[in-house]
């Protein structure tokens, strides 16, 4: 029997923080996990390394149910994203190995294909709506069957979801930055500048939109029901998700499909949401939800309730997430969208991975595993920095959920 050797926990910073864990047994096989939660990149960190890496040593590498079930039931203290992020780094790793061991790629280990590729959807913005309509045409020609749209509101700089340089990177160095949000002149310019993508471009595309927590139960069914018209594949987030019974109280008002997860780590976070039938996709990913085992638990209840998976795509979830995200979503009979910003240059040069990108879709490649390199070199360059996500304050100068 083959037994862990070694953990190491690889933090490096190649655009933006990326904690990746790397297990290898004793056969010399190696597996690689994320381990990236943004903003709070050091908690995972040292949850690994200084709580979980002990436990690992000697641990036979193909015994992954029981591994994910020792780490969750065995730490006592239950869910949350730390806990979960960790776990999902050493599922995804031990699945890696799996693959490798194998000869396999890890989308066979969990059934094999159902489907050609997989659906994804761009991050088209603007700031203002001359530049979103820009924006979108670029995704379109590109080949997106699916494209995200957000606009930033005017007269408030820093709008979430609207990108500054090449890539949309919202966590800034040193301290948080401060937004400002007025949730009268959202409601007001989002179904504007929706409804303008639609005029110019038509319906033979899908159109997404992200509200990020930004609104209360009857402002977001308010915006559902605005934005009938222009026929979103879904609306994201529309209110926070710790109560979720808000969710019903939207649903009673509008057909507007609803989309809820990133922030979420556990089966038991979305149980009501599913069972309930209050969403219509779920959004929980790989890295912050117990790795592939504990996804496609998710996903497998789910499927029960004819709720799709749309998961949780943005830059900082790494191309080791990217890719165990896509072969899952290239097994499972509920897949709807996969999520999809792209990486930068510098990322690309720390992470070697196999899934490619035609028409709108990903592809995963047929290298044993996960089909993901990590170059040690690189990732030396690119030395770990502190990163803090924006806080939100409204008009009055509160606090409001970013
Ligand atoms: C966003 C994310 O991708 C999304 O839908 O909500 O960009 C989110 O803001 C970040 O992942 C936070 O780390
Ligand atoms: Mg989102």
């Amino acid at each position: 029997m083959s037994k862990i050797e070694k953990v190491e926990v690889l933090v490096t910073s190649p655009g933006r923080n990326f904690v990746t864990l790397r297990v290898t047994a004793s056969d010399g096989v190696v597996g690689l996990g994320d381990a990236t939660l943004n903003g709070r990149e050091l908690a995972v960190a040292s949850y690994l390394r200084d709580h979980v890496a002990p436990l690992l040593l000697g641990r036979d590498p193909a015994r992954i149910e029981d591994t994910w079930q020792y780490l969750y039931r065995g730490a006592y203290w239950r869910r949350g994203p730390v806990t979960m992020t960790s776990i999902a780094a050493v599922d995804t790793a031990l699945w890696d190995i799996k693959g490798k061991v194998a000869g396999l790629p890890v989308h066979q280990l969990l059934g094999g294909r159902s489907r050609e590729g997989v659906m994804v959807y761009g991050h088209a913005s603007g700031h203002d709506v001359a530049s979103l309509i820009d924006d979108v045409a670029r995704y379109r020609d590109a080949g997106y069957q699916a494209i995200r749209a957000q606009a930033a509101v005017p007269g408030l700089p820093g709008s979430y979801g609207v990108r500054k340089g090449a890539v949309y990177e919202p966590a800034a160095t040193s301290l948080p930055d401060e937004q400002l949000w007025d949730t009268g002149a959202y409601l007001r310019f989002a179904p504007q500048y929706l409804g303008a993508v639609r005029e110019e471009f038509g319906f033979d595309f899908h159109l997404l939109h992200d509200v990020h927590h930004r609104l209360t139960p009857i402002e977001a069914a308010r915006l559902g029901r605005a934005l009938e018209e222009v026929q979103l594949f879904w609306m994201e987030d529309p209110t926070p998700v710790e109560n979720q019974d808000s969710f019903r109280l939207i649903r009673q008002h509008t057909t507007t499909p609803l989309a809820v997860g990133e922030v979420l780590s556990s089966i038991w976070d979305v149980q009501q949401l599913i069972t309930e039938q209050l969403i219509d996709y779920v959004r929980m990913s790989v890295v912050h939800a117990g790795g592939i085992t504990h996804l496609r638990r998710v996903f497998d209840l789910a499927s029960l309730y004819q709720v799709r998976t749309g998961s949780h795509g943005a830059t900082d979830l790494s191309p080791v997430s990217l890719a165990a995200a896509v072969h899952l979503d290239t097994t499972v009979p509920n897949f709807g969208i996969q999520e999809y910003m792209g990486f930068t240059d510098e990322t690309g040069e720390v992470f070697r991975s196999g899934v490619t990108f035609s028409k709108g879709m990903l592809d995963v490649s047929d290298a044993p595993g996960l089909g993901v390199e990590y170059d040690d070199e690189a990732a030396a360059r690119f030395p770990y920095e502190a990163r803090y996500l924006p806080v939100a304050r409204r008009l009055d100068g509160s606090v409001h959920d970013w």
